[in-house]
């Protein structure tokens, strides 16, 4: 590969002069390292390589068309598949189960370092599993809560507890296909024994699997990641805050928060306010503490408490470049390792927090239910002491922050309306608001960096559809001055007349990864409302700039849900046509939805719109 342009690189001021001082400074990048890696491995992108036993590797070519087995391509590329987005479910679910287990020792009083900040939306879940709650203490009713939601993970059920939320024909469609995804470990299990040799060898059967693992993350696993850590950290309501490497401060202690879980990120948060670690702070000659997020876990952090968000997954190395940042304390998922490295070229230290994600070159600092507040506070301070390493004539913060509103919760968005959905269920009627597109996921070096993300949701608001954010992308969107109410200003008429009405942005920021499973609940909703199917509703999901196995596993469960699903490049899955059909077409038939890829963002606005117009009109809405 060629040597790019800084130019083609990303679309961002901030990127670009961080990519540039990396440069001059000898830092290596993951841009670099994509250069290095390209040409990638054909039979490794056509998904026809098998690593599964040591009969093999095998690779599917012309010359040798079938494993030493005997597997052939559609097998194996099904099974490579059913694997990737099992690593994405199993991600999205464990961060879940540690919500839960986080609930739990707040239940049980096992911990006394955090606590149940939503009452009320603890009482509400409860009913809606249908258990007793009148007259309970709330601890006795969380215990109970976790208790169903462990087995959710389990074994022993017929399928897991939010499935009250789908709509009925929905079910009918999972039941006939025997899908209905039953418990989150069950489903992740049975695929891992599935795609052993000598298992699952029809493909479509195996690619059925892959899409009920995956709606055990969706509307298990990732769902209840959400609704407990609303219940632990309070449900999101719309504030304000800031995005991009302009809101680390040149002259205060500045700490990174990276990964997924708020369970640390939030203990973090309490120390940098404690008063007497801004002072320690001020006496090593700082003008303070501050704490911005990268990632998802700056998506939790930004949705529930309005901390600055520095940036999106591109963007990680590239914060660390400046120069300014004393530490960088790390939970799970979507972790460059290079950010050991990178932290290495300056004075900052990079933090780990849980067994399960420890780096070579950092340093480990286990956070356990019972302790997190008080290695919180260790972590901050090692921040502090790190404040005096710093090189300040090698600091330089790039730009200025950027203005967003975040916090919509679907509790939120149900106040912002009133009270319903029925405001927003008569605008998309009415053809104001034509469609709702949840655009979520990643960055990818491959495609430069954000220019799908932000053209993708630009088209689609000139053209009346609402789009909700998560995860990277909200980052990207923020950044792009999308996120703020004056942006109806670039929204088609209807959509600017809805927005404005109600003073809402026409890009809401719905939360991190895990809360896609806020998205397919209000698909739910307004599917219910209307008495039809999700694969009725004028709705599409996009993962413009995806690259990991989550963001696999959150398109399959859209698809599966019936939500029609834009990918800016194909999963490795190309080696089968068989394989390839399923999921651009042939699962259409089977869940009345499938994925469409397209780099080029204006022609996938135009797919989506295409798909938005169709089934407005099969629902007899006017255009
Ligand atoms: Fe990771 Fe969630 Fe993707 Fe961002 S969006 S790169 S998965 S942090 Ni989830
Ligand atoms: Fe080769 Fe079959 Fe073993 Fe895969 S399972 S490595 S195709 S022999």
């Amino acid at each position: 590969m060629e040597k790019r342009n800084i130019d083609d690189m990303t679309i961002w001021e901030d990127a670009k002069k961080m990519l540039a001082k990396a440069e001059k400074e000898g830092i290596e990048t993951a841009w670099d390292r994509l250069e290095q890696q390209t040409p990638h491995c054909k039979f490794g992108e056509q998904g026809v390589c098998c690593r599964i036993c040591v009969m093999g590797p095998c690779r599917i070519s012309k010359k040798a068309p079938l494993g030493v087995c005997g597997a052939d391509k559609d097998v194996i590329v099904a099974r490579n598949f059913g694997r990737f987005v099992c690593g994405g479910a199993a991600g999205h679910s464990d961060h879940g189960r540690d919500c839960v287990e986080a609930l739990h020792a707040v239940a049980t009083g096992e911990t006394k370092d955090y606590s149940i900040r939503d009452e009320a939306k603890l009482f509400r879940i409860a009913g809606e599993l249908g258990f007793e709650t009148e007259g309970r203490a709330s601890l006795d009713v969380a215990k109970d809560l976790t208790d169903i939601f462990f087995e959710d993970f389990g074994s022993r059920k017929k399928e897991v507890s939010f499935l009250c939320r789908v709509p009925e024909k929905r079910k009918e469609i999972w039941k006939n296909l025997g899908i209905t995804p039953r418990g989150v470990d069950r489903e992740i299990t049975e695929m891992m024994h599935r795609t052993h040799m000598g298992c699952d060898n029809d493909a479509p059967n195996t690619i059925l699997h892959s899409a009920r693992t995956c709606l055990a993350d969706g509307w298990a696993g990732s769902m209840i990641a959400t609704e407990v850590s609303d219940i632990l950290f309070g449900t999101p309501s719309p504030r304000k805050a800031k995005v991009n490497l302009g809101v680390l401060k040149d002259d205060q202690v500045n700490i990174l928060v990276h990964g997924h879980n708020p369970i640390v990120s939030e203990k973090i948060l309490e120390a940098v306010n404690d008063p007497e670690l801004i002072e320690r702070a001020k006496e090593k000659g700082a003008n303070g503490i501050n704490l911005a997020g990268l990632c998802c876990t700056g998506n939790e952090l930004m949705m529930r408490q309005g901390i600055p968000m520095a940036g999106n997954h591109l963007m990680t190395e590239l914060a660390l470049v400046t120069g300014a940042v004393e530490v960088i304390v790390v939970d799970y998922q979507c972790i460059m390792p290079s950010l050991v490295q990178v932290g290495n070229c300056f004075h900052t230290k990079m933090i780990t927090t849980a067994d399960k994600a420890k780096f070579t070159g950092a340093e480990h600092v286990r956070f356990e239910m019972h302790n997190g507040k008080e290695q919180a506070r260790k972590v901050v301070k090692m921040a502090i002491d790190r404040f005096a390493m710093r090189d300040q004539s090698r600091v330089e913060i790039p730009v200025e922050p950027v203005d967003i509103t975040t916090g919509f919760s679907n509790e939120a968005i149900i106040e912002a309306l009133g009270g319903s959905l029925t405001p927003l269920i008569d605008a998309i009627k009415a053809g104001k608001i034509r469609g709702i597109v949840g655009i979520v996921g990643c960055n990818n070096p491959k495609l430069k960096h954000d220019h799908c993300n932000v053209n993708l949701a630009k088209e689609l608001i000139k053209k009346d559809i609402l789009v909700l954010a998560t995860g990277c992308v909200t980052t990207a969107l923020g950044k792009a001055e999308l996120l703020m109410p004056e942006s109806i200003s670039q929204a088609g008429p209807g959509l600017q007349e809805i927005c404005g009405a109600l003073g809402i942005p026409p890009v809401l920021h719905v939360g991190s990864c895990v809360d896609n499973a806020r998205i397919l609940q209000v698909c739910a909703l307004i599917a219910n409302e209307l008495g039809v199917d999700i694969s009725d509703l004028p709705v599409a999901a996009s993962s413009p700039e995806w690259y990991s196995e989550k963001a696999a596993a959150i398109g399959t469960y859209a698809f599966a849900s019936g939500i029609y699903t834009h990918l800016g490049l194909p999963p490795n899955i190309l080696g089968s046509e068989t394989v390839t059909g399923l999921a651009v077409q042939g699962l259409e038939d089977l869940v009345g939805a499938c994925f469409a890829v397209e780099p080029d963002p204006f022609k996938a606005a135009e797919l989506i719109d295409a798909r938005i117009s169709l089934k407005r009109k099969a629902l007899g809405l006017s255009e």
